[in-house]
C-alpha cells in the first residue's frame, strides 16, 4: 500500500466542474481509496499567460497500484476528460499529476516523483499543506517551510 498525493488542474470547459468530477472518480477507483481532498482554489497560470485561469485541488490516495499503473490509470482519466494535449504548460480539461509517493524518490523515463515543480508551485503547496501540515518531501523540505517561501495568490472556493 503506497500513500499518494495528486495535483488536480483543469482550465477549460467548466474546470470547476471537471474537478469535482474528477475526485468522484478518483474515489471510485479499483485498488485506490480517496483518504482526503483539499478545497478547490483558484489559480493564475503558470507558463503561457493567453489561456484561462485554472482550479486547482489536491487528492490523497492510497492505493496497491504499482507507480506505472497509478500513471496509466490517471492518463485514462485525463483522456476521459476529452484532453487534448497541444503546448507545453497549455490549457487543459483536466491534469492529474502524480505529487509524492510515499517518500520515494522515481526518476525514470515517464515517471518523475517528487513531481519536479511540486515545491515551487502555490497551487499544489498550499493545498498540499491543508491535507497535511506536517508533511514532508523526500529531500526534508517541510511544506511549512514552503509556504512561507511562496506567495498566496490563491482564491480558495470551498472546503
Ligand atoms: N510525467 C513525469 N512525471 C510525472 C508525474 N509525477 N506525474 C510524464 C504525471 N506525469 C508525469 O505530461 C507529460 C508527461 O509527463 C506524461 O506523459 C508523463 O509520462 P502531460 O500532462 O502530458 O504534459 P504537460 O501537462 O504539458 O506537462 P507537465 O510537465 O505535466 O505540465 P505541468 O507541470 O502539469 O504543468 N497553472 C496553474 N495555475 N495551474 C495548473 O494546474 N498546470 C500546468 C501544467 C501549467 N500551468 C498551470 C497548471
Ligand atoms: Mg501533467
Amino acid at each position: 500500500m503506497s500513500l499518494v498525493y495528486i495535483g488536480l488542474g483543469a482550465n477549460l470547459d467548466e474546470p470547476q466542474q471537471q474537478l469535482e468530477q474528477a475526485l468522484t472518480e478518483l474515489a471510485q477507483l479499483p485498488n485506490c481509496h480517496l483518504l482526503a481532498q483539499s478545497s478547490l482554489y483558484h489559480s493564475k497560470p503558470v507558463g503561457p499567460q493567453d489561456q484561462p485561469d485554472y482550479i486547482n485541488a489536491v487528492a490523497l490516495l492510497k492505493t496497491d497500484l504499482e507507480p506505472l499503473a497509478l500513471l496509466d490509470t490517471l492518463q485514462q482519466l485525463e483522456q476521459d476528460h476529452g484532453r487534448v494535449r497541444k503546448r507545453h504548460w497549455g490549457e487543459r480539461t483536466l491534469d492529474l499529476d502524480i505529487l509524492l509517493i510515499d517518500n520515494l524518490i522515481i526518476e525514470s523515463e515517464r515517471l518523475t516523483i517528487p513531481h519536479p515543480f511540486a515545491q515551487q508551485r502555490s497551487f499544489v503547496v498550499y493545498p498540499l499543506a491543508e491535507i497535511t501540515p506536517t508533511l514532508i518531501f523526500p529531500d526534508g523540505k517541510h511544506v511549512e517551510q514552503l509556504l512561507t517561501e511562496l506567495d498566496n495568490d490563491l482564491i480558495r472556493i470551498h472546503a
